[in-house]
């Protein structure tokens, strides 16, 4: 295993409920909409990547017509990008536990470091840089670089080009159903680090599924990545 590719939101980040959830409400607030998605059923909506199409399929679950959702959909994602980055400027998204340093133990060991995420890169940049340092990940390939969103590989199979890797040189690192089969129709092993909002997913076929960052260190990544890994527990 010569690279791990992690996922952004819910894996590196503690983003959603806290982040992109409450940037999303100020921005229905700030264009006066009635429209404010709490925390349970917003875990529902992650159920689609991206958040302009979460947006957009929102507002046609709202009975919102076409021409009136093709117009508001960008606008309200613009400004909810912008509200989202003052929260990572203002230090309101952090690292999940053990996360800086499992990347610290990875870099320390030579082990290349990539983020295929379905975010927008005006936020997952400051936010790498935020909460790990400057460069610490190449590539980064956001969902503006990906010509599709999880769960369609192509953030991954973009990753992997950029490292001049084969898959089964690489592992990914996900929290969510949709990042899985993102990164298997990659070809890539992947474990899963499971959270609030995703602890129910279908995670079938997943080399190793566990709880936290804290369960995990080198040698059971290489493990995994080398595909030697036989146990799927919940660590
Ligand atoms: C998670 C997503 C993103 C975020 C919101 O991406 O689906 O859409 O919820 O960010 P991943 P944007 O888990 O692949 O990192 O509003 O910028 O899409
Ligand atoms: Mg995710």
């Amino acid at each position: 295993m010569q690279a791990v590719i992690f996922d952004v939101d819910g894996t590196l980040a503690d983003s959603e409920r806290d982040g992109h959830r409450v940037a999303f409400n100020l921005a229905f607030e700030e264009l006066d909409l009635p429209y404010r998605w709490d925390v349970e059923p917003y875990g529902r909506l992650l159920a689609i990547t991206g958040g302009q199409r979460r947006i957009q399929s929102y507002l046609e679950g709202q009975g919102v017509g076409e021409d009136e959702r093709a117009a508001l959909a960008p606008r309200l994602h613009a400004r909810k990008t912008e509200l989202f980055q003052e929260l990572v400027a203002g230090g309101k998204v952090g690292a999940r536990p053990g996360a800086t340093e499992l990347v610290d133990e990875l870099d320390q060991a030579g082990v290349r470091l990539a983020v295929a995420t379905t975010g927008s890169r005006a936020w997952v940049e400051p936010l790498l840089e935020r909460l790990f340092g400057p460069d610490r990940f190449s590539p980064v390939i956001t969902g503006d670089e990906a010509p599709e969103r999880k769960p369609d590989p192509s953030a991954y199979l973009l990753a992997l080009e950029e490292l001049g890797l084969p898959a089964p040189e690489a592992l990914a690192v996900e929290d969510s159903a949709n990042g899985l089969r993102a990164a298997h129709d990659a070809h890539l092993a992947c474990i899963v680090v499971v959270n609030d909002y995703t602890a129910d997913d279908d995670f079938d076929g997943a080399e190793l599924v566990v709880d936290s960052f804290e369960a995990l260190d080198l040698a059971t990544l290489r493990q995994a990545g080398d595909g030697r890994l036989e146990r799927h527990w919940r660590g």
